[in-house]
């Protein structure tokens, strides 16, 4: 089994972990490049997601726009109509027919490991 597979198996266990850790959010730090990063994923997921009805989720088009805009030469046919459709459906776990931050970030968690799967088999 895959590290990204592993990963999407229990993620709240994480969030239970880190919620115990009492994480805390300050705007008024340097941000680290991770932090810079965290900070990228949300704004630029805010901007898709709030070009249609409910600005904090992603709608089918706007997940297609995403993709396209900015993982197309990373996800390659993955913007045809029916690759789309499958990623939404596994995306959205709820099943409420749109795709949070937290459906959102599980895809960019198992890409980012799947990349790094990449480069450590480059070695
Ligand atoms: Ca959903």
């Amino acid at each position: 089994m895959s590290a990204s597979v592993r990963l999407l198996q229990d993620p709240l266990s994480l969030s239970r972990l880190l919620e115990s850790l009492q994480v805390s959010f300050e705007s008024n730090i340097i941000m680290s490049e991770i932090q810079t990063a965290m900070a990228l994923l949300i704004s630029n997921f805010e901007k898709y997601a709030g070009r249609e009805g409910d600005k904090h989720t992603l709608n089918k088009a706007e997940l297609k726009e995403l993709l396209q805009n900015e993982l197309g030469e990373m996800l390659g046919k993955a913007t045809d109509k029916a690759a789309v459709d499958r990623i939404f459906n596994e995306l959205d776990s709820n099943k409420d027919n749109s795709v949070d931050f937290e459906e959102f970030g599980k895809m960019i968690c198992c890409l980012t490991v799947m990349c790094h799967e990449y480069f450590i088999g480059k070695k």
